[in-house]
């Protein structure tokens, strides 16, 4: 489906170049209205900046990723058990609009403002620049070691500014090299902050226009002058209590942030730098990925943008973007530290669009979308924690209100682990959340092959997930089968038989694919633990007897149980495609007719207006290369870049959304290797556009690390190497061979044994 034409081919060839490091820059600060989307983010997972660059009036925009408004935070109605057995009833006997008004009545509680928000603005000026015209101005971002710079030149003089958050300090640091000392000011939403003790210091309390007072923090400022440098140290600290966000700590914060300070310039700016480096580039250095093009003339970024605007493939953007999501996420979410939220951890907003928290009926789960393929599986730890914390908690409260065992969460969630349905009945009356996400604890086993992460941290949330199905569950009166409801598919409505329209329903497919995911997973997980708990027999029973996806008569997927009309054909939610990706029950070996029919579905959804928000379009990518496409998952690849990309490279919903960032790097690594379908497909979704290349460090599930380098759109090699000894089973665009003894199947896939550690090649055969 590519739209390229012969000039677009003969410009790519013109304009396309290798990124490299010192690719990531811009020709003057980011100002504006939009200067937000202009800034340039750094973060340790847990502080993060927004770095504007510029020369008189530098600002950077602070966060920490516990500060939030907070309680009352909702609960489960009591009661609702009752009106699910109401809107049941209904449903089955064809009243939609009755069983709706039910559920807006008891199910759905209020949405309450408890934003994620900014920590604020540090500001350094130095007004002696004011009347003088700077030259030779760049900033950038290096996403290797994680430092953000300004250079310029000012009255004769060469000044280097660097902003990095060190993760072993738990620091913000701002350096300036030549130059007076900047003046230094530190406010946030209007409040000053004072001096104390020689330093700077806000101490503030996160709430909602006086309400929903949430979390107590300081913001504590130092700055030092040395000859012609100057370094600004930043340290934040909360009350945020992750063990129970309802009991803060009741530490002395501001004694905590001193003391962090003291450490940190105590080791002084070189030794916190190199340390900090070191530990983010440790992590951006596992996964490498290359593009080869002819050398294009250096460009700032957001002049390459336009030009992608205008109809340019920019391989070193579109290589770019990939490392982008990596370096979000290792900037955002940190093992110890909260989950990336909607903007992962950079906010500037007192009110966020959606409040900046976790949504789970897409957003939270495509965040981690690109972890461990990408090589960092310790930046899932934040998810892990989270979704295990709601478990034990307000999940465990929703489940028994609806009455099940185990836990369940709604559609959305944050950091003071609520789980509650909310809000409309075509968002909020959706109790899938936790099991989709119960998923990612079992794909982090496949990949990794950590069986004490199986059996401790695993096995308890599939156990609790499917505990909660298996009593969620009810037969459908007509077919026996059982079925999931009331329930919405993620955002979308119908019209019923009458002509209205409606969004709860009956056992709608997307909540059918989580559960036959859940249940697989479950049986999985206890056939590698030798568990013998009574749930599994409980599980495999339920599972054959589970209501499965449809394909209809116009040969798609079928949205809903029943044939519907769509009220929104070219919705930005295609959650009916979940089994084709991310879960893998609609896969080429396995079921090829819903193969087919996914990919009608997504053809119907494009031609009707979908993938109009970034995050959608970042998940169409991921569709096409399951459907092995790999020219519609690069006009995607385009698209998501001309159309949703923001002058900061953040993905635009709009407004600014990180999921499409993250799904974005995740669709890239699916493009070139998957390992869903019981072999590693090489290169299976490689386009056109992209003849020469390579990557470093990708990882696939059964525990094996692959580096792939093709030619002409052909492999040339791939080496793979065993972390686990486990099977391998290889397929390639073509025929391959291997460096060990190999048997072939019938369609060319060639599997073998493996040791623990040893490195196999892979060849055209
Ligand atoms: C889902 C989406 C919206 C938005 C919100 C945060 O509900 O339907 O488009 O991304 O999450």
């Amino acid at each position: 489906m590519s739209v390229m034409t012969p000039v677009l081919a003969a410009l790519l060839l013109s304009c396309a170049a290798v990124a490299s490091a010192g690719d990531f820059w811009y020709s003057r600060p980011a100002e504006g209205a939009d200067a937000w989307t202009k800034a340039l983010p750094v973060g340790n997972g847990r502080l993060g900046a927004m770095v504007f660059g510029d020369v008189v009036s530098e600002r950077l925009q602070l966060n920490e990723d516990t500060v939030w408004a907070g309680p009352p935070v909702p609960e489960q109605p009591v009661g609702s058990l009752e009106a699910v057995k109401q809107a049941r009833e209904l449903l089955f006997a064809g009243k939609a609009a009755e069983a709706e008004k039910v559920v807006r009545g008891a199910l759905a509680g209020r949405i309450a403002p408890r934003s994620y928000q900014s920590a604020g603005d540090l500001t350094l000026l130095t007004d002696a620049w004011a009347a003088l015209k700077p030259t030779a101005y760049r900033r950038e971002l290096d996403l290797e070691s994680g430092v953000a710079s300004t250079t310029f030149t000012v009255g004769g003089k060469q000044i280097r500014r660097e902003v990095f958050a060190s993760r072993p300090d738990q620091v913000l640091v701002f350096q300036q090299k030549g130059g007076p000392a900047p003046t230094v000011r530190y406010s946030r939403f209007g409040k000053e902050a004072v001096e104390k003790g020689g330093r700077l210091v806000l101490e503030g309390q996160a709430d909602h226009k006086g309400t929903h007072k949430g979390v107590r923090f300081v913001v504590d400022v130092a700055t030092v002058r040395r000859g012609d440098e100057t370094v600004v140290w930043v340290a934040i600290e909360t009350d945020y209590n992750g063990a129970e966000p309802s009991s803060p700590l009741g530490d002395d914060l501001l004694a905590r942030a001193n003391n962090r300070l003291d450490k940190a310039m105590k080791r002084g700016y070189g030794a916190v730098k190199r340390d900090a480096v070191d530990d983010h580039r440790a992590l951006m250095e596992r996964c490498t990925f290359k593009l080869d093009a002819l050398p294009q003339r250096p460009m700032p970024v957001d002049e390459r943008l336009t030009r992608v605007r205008d109809g340019v493939v920019d391989l070193g953007l579109e290589k770019l973007l990939f490392d982008y999501g990596r370096y979000l996420l290792v900037g955002s979410s940190r093992p110890g530290g909260q989950p990336a939220n909607l903007q992962g951890l950079w906010n500037d907003h007192e009110e966020a669009p959606w409040f900046s928290d976790y949504h789970t009926n897409i957003n939270l789960q495509m965040n981690y979308w690109p972890a461990e393929v990408t090589n960092l599986a310790e930046c899932h730890e934040p998810f892990f924690w989270y979704i295990d914390a709601v478990r034990q908690h307000a999940g465990r409260t929703m489940a028994e209100r609806l009455g099940a065992r185990g836990f369940c969460m709604a559609h959305e969630g944050d950091v003071w682990l609520y789980a509650a349905t909310s809000g409309e009945p075509v968002w909020g009356m959706w109790v899938m959340g936790g099991a989709w996400c119960s998923a990612h604890f079992m794909e982090h086993y496949r990949f990794t092959q950590d069986k004490v992460f199986l059996r401790d941290r695993a096995w308890p949330v599939l156990r609790d997930t499917s505990l909660f199905l298996l009593d969620w569950l009810v037969p459908d009166p007509t077919t026996g089968k059982l079925v999931s409801g009331p329930s919405t598919s993620p955002e979308n409505t119908y019209i019923t038989p009458d002509g209205q329209r409606a969004s709860i329903s009956m056992g709608p497919a997307m909540d059918q694919e989580i559960i036959w995911e859940v249940f697989t997973n479950t049986l999985e997980a206890a056939r590698e633990l030798g568990q013998t708990d009574p749930v599994v027999d409980a599980v495999r029973r339920a599972r054959e007897n589970l209501a499965m996806p449809k394909i209809g008569a116009d040969g798609r997927i079928m949205e809903w149980a029943q044939p519907y009309g769509e009220a929104e054909p070219g919705h930005r939610h295609m959650s009916h495609l979940y089994g084709l990706h991310p879960s893998a029950e609609f896969t080429f070996r396995k079921t090829p007719d819903f193969v087919a029919a996914a990919r009608k579905s997504i053809e119907a959804r494009l031609a009707k207006g979908g993938g109009h928000t970034g995050w959608s379009r970042a998940w169409i990518i991921n569709m096409y290369a399951r459907l092995h496409d790999g020219e519609a998952a690069h006009e995607n690849v385009r698209l998501l870049l001309a159309k949703s990309t923001l002058p900061n490279l953040f993905d635009n919903h709009p407004p600014f959304q990180i999921d499409g960032n993250f799904g974005y790097t995740a669709g890239v690594a699916e493009m070139l290797l998957q390992s869903h379908d019981g072999a590693l497909d090489l290169l299976p979704a490689l386009p056109s556009a992209w003849p020469n290349g390579s990557v470093k460090g990708l990882r696939a599930r059964g525990g094996f690390e692959v580096d792939i380098v093709w030619k002409a759109g052909k492999l040339v090699e791939a080496k793979v190497k065993s972390l686990a000894g486990l099977p391998l089973r290889v397929h390639g665009p073509t025929p391959v061979r291997a460096s060990a003894r190999s048997i072939a199947d019938a369609d060319g896939t060639i599997g073998f044994e493996t040791k623990k550690g040893a490195t196999y090649t892979i060849k055209p055969a």
